[in-house]
């Protein structure tokens, strides 16, 4: 409908009416930005970041970024580095595909999540320097690990000093 027609309805009809109408209207329109903020909310995240995120339209990518934030310990919830990229990616309204994958993997390798299984810095592709990026270190690590577990059972030096049975 366009503007120039509401308007002269809108002046046809009885005062009280107009201004149900116009607050009812404001109310959906700000309607997004309540349910980011309550969704927001019930996740308990630190004040800095609701002040960014309470801009965000309420959809499904706005609820995984919510869910990749309050999944952070606080010390990167607060972090700068993480603190601009939300204020980035609010500042057309809306979380992209892009930006939603970017979120969950800061360095471009080995997503956040798994980085803080493994204690790896979540901004160092290589925090140990060693220049295997920590994604390849995790996978040696747990095949490592699989290794000792069974050293630790002897069925390796079993199998080798064959004192099997
Ligand atoms: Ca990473
Ligand atoms: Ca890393
Ligand atoms: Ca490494």
């Amino acid at each position: 409908m366009e503007l120039n027609r509401l308007i002269k309805i809108l002046y046809k009809l009885p005062l009280p009416l107009v201004i149900t109408t116009v607050t009812i209207g404001a109310v959906m329109a700000g309607g997004c930005a309540n349910e980011t903020d309550a969704y927001a909310g019930r996740l308990n995240l630190p004040k800095q970041n609701k002040a960014i995120v309470r801009q965000l339209k309420y959809d499904d990518n706005t609820r995984a970024l919510l869910d990749e934030i309050s999944y952070l310990p606080e010390a990167y919830q607060l972090d700068k580095r993480v603190l601009n990229y939300l204020k980035d990616i609010a500042k057309d309204r809306k979380v992209t595909d892009n930006e939603l994958a970017e979120f969950s993997d800061f360095d471009g390798n080995l997503s956040n999540r798994d980085e803080l299984k493994y204690g790896t810095d979540l901004f160092d592709p290589d925090t140990d320097g060693d220049k295997i990026l920590d994604g390849e270190n995790a996978t040696l690590t747990a095949r490592d690990s699989k290794i000792q577990e069974y050293l630790g059972a002897g069925i390796v030096s079993r199998l080798v000093w064959g004192t099997m049975g």
